[in-house]
């Protein structure tokens, strides 16, 4: 696909779709999307799901016309998810998905192996909303769409510091920029700007953490009975991992928090050359090389015994030594 427009042809209804807890990426490009269709094919009754409407991100237009329950019985002719990697993680629209004359996948995750009928997956890309830049025409990219997507390229990349950063990325940001929103405020309030509450969970993970594997891997957890004594959602935990990673050393960190008793979630942030996708999928996860994640089940120390053991096979083909008695 090299347009939007080509898979919008005859199309009298359609839903955009994102994954399951929606993050910045997800909420811009769903948005960016959604303000588009919605701009320049007005032909098309568009509707937008996402799990939930998370204040972080109201300025985003089309905020408040979200769908956070799927509608009943509702057929449409089109359905697309953006930054969804797999079929399993369509959140609320998964039966409108099922049910649709047609479907497409926008998205950049490399374990992604395609679920629609059309898939237009760019592993190499950071971020959904820099894919969905590629199919728009400049030229219509109005301003709120640009908000959108610049909102989704700057979590994604956090904020052009990741190594999926790419000429292109700063490029685009550019071009987007020149509509004249305010990145500023929108860096931030969306991105670097932590409640009290976050400031004070991350503290505690900070202080709490332990090294693994000779001080190569640093590990932070909650439990269930910490995330219910501060009241936390999984938003709240946000940029504990990226902070966990900064630390001198590392070739990885991981955050674990325990969903239900001895289920955990599982973040996963590559500083180097360690592809944290690969261990995360051989638990049944996924993402990218330097930022993955997936559910595993166990005390504290078995989830952390098991995935230094997968790090391990890694740390080992790159020939270094590491010293594990
Ligand atoms: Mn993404």
């Amino acid at each position: 696909m090299n347009n939007i427009a080509e898979v919008l042809g005859g199309i009298r209804t359609a839903a955009i779709a994102g994954h399951v807890k929606p993050d910045g990426d997800c909420f811009g490009s769903c948005i960016g999307l959604y303000l588009y269709i919605r701009q320049w094919f007005p032909q098309i009754d568009t509707d937008l799901y996402l799990e939930d409407r998370r204040p972080v991100f109201s300025y985003l237009g089309g905020f408040d016309e979200i769908c956070t329950e799927p509608s009943d019985g509702k057929i449409y002719d089109l359905v697309i998810t953006c930054d969804v990697s797999s079929h399993d993680r369509i959140a609320v629209a998964d039966q409108l998905f099922d049910t649709a004359g047609k479907t497409v996948c926008i998205d950049h995750h490399v374990s992604n192996t395609g679920f629609a009928d059309v898939n237009h997956i760019c592993g190499s890309i950071g971020s959904c909303s820099e894919v969905l830049y590629g199919l728009m025409e400049p030229e219509k990219i109005t301003k709120p769409v640009a908000e959108a997507l610049y909102t989704g390229m700057i979590h994604d990349t956090g904020v052009f510091q990741y190594t999926n950063t790419s000429p292109d990325t700063m490029r685009i940001a550019g071009e987007l920029m020149k509509t004249g929103f305010d990145f500023n405020r929108i860096i931030n309030e969306s991105f670097y700007q932590k409640t009290y509450l976050q400031n004070q969970i991350m503290g505690r993970v900070l202080a709490e953490s332990i090294m693994l594997l000779d001080g190569r891997v640093i590990a932070g957890y909650l439990k269930k009975r910490d995330m219910e004594f501060y009241r936390a959602v999984p938003a709240d935990l946000e940029g504990i991992v990226s902070q966990l990673r900064l630390t001198k050393g590392v070739e990885a960190s991981v955050l674990l928090y325990e969903q239900e008793t001895l289920k955990f979630k599982v973040s996963l942030r590559s500083a180097g050359k360690l592809d944290v996708g690969r261990v995360a999928q051989y638990f049944g996860g996924g993402g990218h090389t330097k930022a993955a994640g997936c559910t595993m089940q166990g005390t504290v120390y078995d989830v952390l015994n098991n995935l230094s053991l997968q790090i391990l096979v890694q740390l080992d083909e790159f020939g270094t030594e590491v010293n594990h008695e």
